[in-house]
């Protein structure tokens, strides 16, 4: 298969999934917009289209909340209610989000998902930075990028060490990752009546999560609806600090001080925010990714995995605990360039180690460890590959130097994502496709990685400078 097929087929995937404002993930079992999807698919449609894919993060941004959250699902009014569960008649956003400012305009859930916003727009906008600058990309994303930040830091500073918690699985976008088994665990299911999943209409039983699981879903998701959306000490029963999501605000916070670096080069003084006071935010920005990466391994690193795991904030303890289950949202970190001398490489050896087999018995790397007890190499992210956790773990080996495993990664993932069909997940060890085809941030990352070769990291192409 040569690159301009590989190319061809990918852009194809994303004319089809483009709605005229945005980019759904599937067709038929994602017919919405979703956050994280939104963010990784503007990734790769830089390459195709700058233009489509500022408008992928405008589309989504318009939808934010008062308060600062950018929801995890903006809907479109065109599709069905039953074409997806749980649908807008569930959330009530407009209803029961109005008092923590949700759009009347638009429908949305009312849960988050990880903040890859800031460095999606970096990106984007040094895809051309020209168009940006003529449609004053920047200056329109910032004020809502700044304000979904500052929700994160302070009103999910749930363990008050300056991470930010997730609260619902979906939030942290590995659904049913055996991470979630023990804080799960103390949630009462929904009753099975309660609800009609629309996901099995589409996928198969054994690729999705487990009834009992989607009974815990909708359990925490309606509570946090009842409490009308509020954070604070009311937290519900499912309170989590994960190293994926912690370290995306992290490199996110990096980009957006980037980004007030570059608006800080057009401004005056008169209007605020002016250079100076821009100046000042991207100073506290890039010392606030200091303290952070800093909480991150004081919180969420444990040596004796040489892995980031979760910590679980409703366990008993003043701290909660760490929940000792290897998830590929450990490996994430490697994102970060200031990680404590020793933890890379750690890292890099855990990917290549038994537990994710890269570059021995796994193609690509697992959602989860591949001799724990709950792996299973098809069921969603309890042990399937995933094409946006590969695409970091990537990212991640190149930063540390490690160019060789990167690159061997990188053409497993064109492979795996082109004889998938661009699927879902594969199985890590076969790259067998499982779960929807024709997936948007399959295309999106595998375009993105058609340029991702020996070029960027000699001659040091802009996408390179975010990760630095
Ligand atoms: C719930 C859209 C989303 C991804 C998530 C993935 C899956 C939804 C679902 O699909 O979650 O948000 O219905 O299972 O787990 O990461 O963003 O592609």
């Amino acid at each position: 298969m040569t690159r301009r097929v590989l190319r061809e087929r990918a852009a194809a995937v994303l004319r089809a999934n483009w709605t005229g404002t945005s980019t759904v993930p599937s067709r038929a079992l994602y017919p919405h917009q979703w956050s994280w999807d939104s963010a990784f698919i503007a990734i790769g449609l830089r390459h195709l289209s700058p233009l489509r894919a500022q408008s992928e993060l405008a589309t989504l941004l318009a939808a934010q909340w008062g308060d600062g959250r950018v929801p995890h699902i903006v809907f479109n009014d065109a599709v069905p209610l039953d074409a997806y569960f749980p649908s807008p008649d569930f959330w009530r956003s407009t209803t029961a989000g109005r008092g923590a400012g949700a759009p009347a305009a638009v429908q949305t859930s009312g849960i988050v998902q990880p903040p890859v916003h800031a460095l999606a727009a970096w990106l984007v906008h040094r895809a051309d930075p020209g168009l940006s600058r003529a449609r004053s990309f920047l200056a329109r994303v910032h004020p809502r990028l700044a304000a979904w930040h500052h929700y994160l830091l302070s009103a999910r500073n749930a363990g008050g060490a300056g991470l930010a918690a997730v609260l619902h699985p979906w939030e942290q976008g590995m659904d049913n990752s055996p991470c979630w088994d023990a804080p799960l665990s103390r949630v009462e299911p929904a009753e099975p009546g309660a609800f009609r999943r629309a996901d099995l209409d589409h996928g198969a039983p054994e690729d999705r999560p487990t009834d009992a699981d989607y009974g815990r879903y909708v359990r925490l998701a309606a509570e946090y609806r009842d409490r009308r959306y509020a954070d604070g000490d009311g937290l519900g029963a499912f309170a989590v600090e994960d190293p994926a999501f912690n370290a995306l605000l992290i490199a996110s916070e990096r980009a957006l001080a980037r980004i007030e670096d570059a608006l800080a080069m057009e401004a005056g003084d008169e209007v605020p925010p002016g250079k100076a006071q821009l100046k000042e935010s991207a100073r506290e920005r890039r010392e606030r990714t200091e303290t952070l990466t800093e909480a991150l391994v004081a919180r969420l690193w444990d040596p004796r995995h040489a892995l980031f795991l979760c910590r679980d904030l409703r366990a008993p303890g003043p701290a909660g605990e760490l929940v000792p289950e290897r998830g590929v949202t450990g490996l994430v970190p490697l994102v970060l360039p200031a990680l404590p001398p020793g933890t890379a490489a750690a890292l890099v050896r855990t990917a290549c180690g038994p537990h994710f087999g890269l570059g021995g018995p796994a193609r690509l790397v697992p959602s989860y460890d591949l001799r724990g007890p709950a792996f299973d190499p098809r069921r969603y992210w309890r042990g399937p590959a995933w094409f946006n956790t590969n695409w970091l773990v990537l990212k991640g080996l190149r930063m540390y130097g490690e160019h060789e495993r990167a690159d061997g990664l990188r053409d497993a993932l064109l492979d795996a994502a082109v004889t998938s069909g661009f699927a879902e997940y594969v199985d890590p060890r076969t790259a067998r496709g499982s779960g929807a085809r024709g997936f948007g941030w399959t295309a999106a990352l595998a375009l993105d990685l058609l340029h991702d070769d020996g070029r960027s990291r000699r001659d040091g192409l802009p996408e390179e400078e975010v990760w630095a």
